[in-house]
């Protein structure tokens, strides 16, 4: 019994001294004294060979031992935070975390984005619709009746089981809608994807984005036009950036016009990206026809308007010095990563 009690008091003082700083020593620690097989348990065994009347006063000092290794052990759990579960143990709170990949704008909305900017400065607002329509806000309306030739220019996506239904060829179809609205003037512009049944290539796709603009008012002219396609240009591309505006046709524009710029790679020199030319052509516009505005209930002797159309993926491949149209769709995160940060 003297020599229980006296192992007892060693113990005591080991664990007094122990210095607990891991999960892995905490579970050793438990198994040592409190597992089946520790050393508690192996004590409490001796009881067999002490007298009968010292059983009392050994149990007495077992259970203290036993309560005084137990407490011990809930104190360096506590201590270890939440249970003292390995995981817990083993985070160091004190690592900087792991960064979270952060994703990108894509480079069509990284120019849609500065394209819309400029326009909004100017008192356009954005306005958006649908991209499955009907024939009549495609087409009808925007002066190209049945049977027109000019339908033959946007080879057309119809639904087919009910081809009266139609993917957009343009995002003017949203202006229509405006329009039928009837609520006067009309600044807006008219950002969105559009599709035609066209071959896949480096250079074109069968859906590409627009941005298309429309202003309508009493006393609208070719001039506004002018002015505020300028600024646009020398916002978007530079004060040193030269315009030049060439006669065109649009059933939906009369008169219509086409507007270059300046080559940006060789300054007006020519080279390959402007094909010798020293211009890149960038839109079309023109005074909305008065038959378009009759089209939507608005009255033309009173009423006049002008309207651009460009297409976004042009201007991204210039800007972005990109080679091929096909990788805008695509998804290749390798491409969409290198736009990170960009504006
Ligand atoms: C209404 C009336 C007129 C929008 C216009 C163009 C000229 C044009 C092309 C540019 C490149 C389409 O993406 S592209 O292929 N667009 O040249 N768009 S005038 O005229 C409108 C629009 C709406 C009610």
């Amino acid at each position: 019994m003297e020599q229980v009690l006296q192992q007892i008091e060693t113990f005591k003082k080991e664990i007094e001294a122990l210095q607990i700083d891991s999960a892995k020593a905490l579970e050793e620690y438990r198994i040592k004294f409190l597992g089946t097989k520790g050393l508690v348990k192996s004590l409490m065994g001796e009881m067999k060979n002490v007298a009968n009347e010292q059983k009392k006063a050994f149990g007495q000092s077992m259970n203290e031992f036993k309560q005084f290794a137990e407490a011990k052990y809930e104190e360096w759990k506590a201590l270890a935070g939440d249970g003292a579960s390995d995981t817990a143990a083993k985070i160091d709170l004190s690592l900087p975390g792991d960064a979270l990949p952060i994703g990108s704008r894509h480079p069509i909305s990284l120019m849609r984005n500065r394209i819309v900017n400029i326009f909004q400065r100017l008192g356009f607002a954005v306005a958006e619709g649908p991209e499955i329509d009907d024939d009549f806000h495609n087409f009808t309306a925007l002066n190209l009746p049945e049977n027109h030739p000019a339908r033959d220019m946007q080879d057309t996506f119809y639904i087919s089981t009910d081809p009266a239904w139609l993917l957009r060829t343009h995002t003017s179809n949203v202006q229509i809608h405006e329009m039928q609205k009837g609520k006067l003037p009309i600044r807006i512009i008219t950002p969105g994807r559009v599709y035609r049944n066209e071959t896949i290539s480096a250079r074109s796709h069968c859906f590409f984005h627009q941005v298309e603009g429309l202003y309508v008012d009493e006393k609208v002219s070719f001039a506004d036009l002018k002015q505020t396609l300028y600024f646009f240009v020398q916002e978007m591309f530079g004060k040193d950036v030269k315009v030049r505006f060439r006669p065109s046709y649009f059933p939906f524009t009369e008169p219509s016009a086409e507007m270059d710029i300046s080559c940006l790679l060789c300054n007006g020199a020519g080279c390959n990206v402007c094909k010798k030319t020293g211009w890149l052509e960038i839109l079309g516009c023109g005074m909305v026809h008065p038959k378009v505005l009759e089209n939507c209930g608005i009255d033309s002797n009173k009423y006049s308007g002008f309207a651009f159309g460009m297409g976004i993926e042009r201007p991204a491949l210039l800007k972005y010095g990109i080679k091929d149209i096909r990788l805008f769709s695509e998804n290749d995160v390798r491409f969409l990563k290198q736009f990170t940060g960009a504006v």
